[in-house]
């Protein structure tokens, strides 16, 4: 969806997003940013025109014209219209996170498993790994995270996102990688001494290549 077609940014995030659920927050980002230039311009340049205009002036503008009346048209104009805004801003943003939340469909399951201090992964068939998350190209990923000790965050920056990992409850995540290539996750939850050394690697592979992972022993 193209709300602002000269945003490069965001236009480049629709046509060849890297990784998903990115582009929907890249997507709702340039949509806030317009609309707050927006805002922004139509407020500071009357501003700066009054400010000029109704000066403080020895003798001419010594004391300031009282306003009467008004006009309920007016204020009916400048409620309603940051209503409209502001409602489709609210409605906007929640389909973006519907989307960004919800793992589509026809996405692999893959189960992930946080310790102090390193990810285990099973898929499936039953395959296990460690630090390397092995996923095909251009497949959502659905992962379901739970924690043997103690509280723990898978964090996806290519893919902008995040999700707790807690002992004793099944948290879930999804992403899509577009490009094969290597990309970092991390333990974006404080869990002790190894936090910092707590990484995985998301090896994301041809369809053929993974096929031929899963079904092998190493
Ligand atoms: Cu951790």
């Amino acid at each position: 969806m193209q709300i602002f077609p000269n945003a490069e940014a965001s236009v480049n995030a629709v046509i060849t997003p890297l990784a998903e659920p990115a582009s929907y927050w890249d997507q709702i980002f340039h949509i806030w940013l317009w609309v707050a230039i927006g805002i922004y311009l139509i407020v500071i340049v009357p501003m700066s025109y009054f400010l000029y205009r109704y000066r403080y002036r020895p003798v001419t503008n010594e004391l300031g014209v009282s306003e009467k009346g008004g006009g309920h048209g007016l204020e009916i104009l400048w409620t309603v219209i940051p209503l409209i805004i502001v409602v489709y801003l609210a409605m906007q943003s929640a389909a973006f996170y519907t989307q960004q939340r919800n793992a589509p469909a026809h996405s692999l399951e893959i189960r992930a498993e946080g310790m102090m201090w390193a990810w285990n992964f099973e898929y499936a068939n039953g395959k296990r790994s460690t630090s390397n998350l092995y996923v095909p190209v251009g497949r959502p990923i659905k992962l379901l995270l739970t924690s043997r000790d103690v509280i723990h965050a898978f964090h996806l920056p290519d893919a902008k996102t995040m999700e707790d990992v807690v002992p004793g409850r099944v948290t879930q995540m999804w992403f899509q990688f577009n490009e094969i290539g290597d990309y970092r996750a991390f333990c974006r939850e404080y869990c002790g001494t190894a936090h910092a050394y707590m990484l995985a690697t998301v090896k994301v592979v041809s369809q053929e290549e993974f096929d031929e992972w899963l079904g092998g022993s190493g």
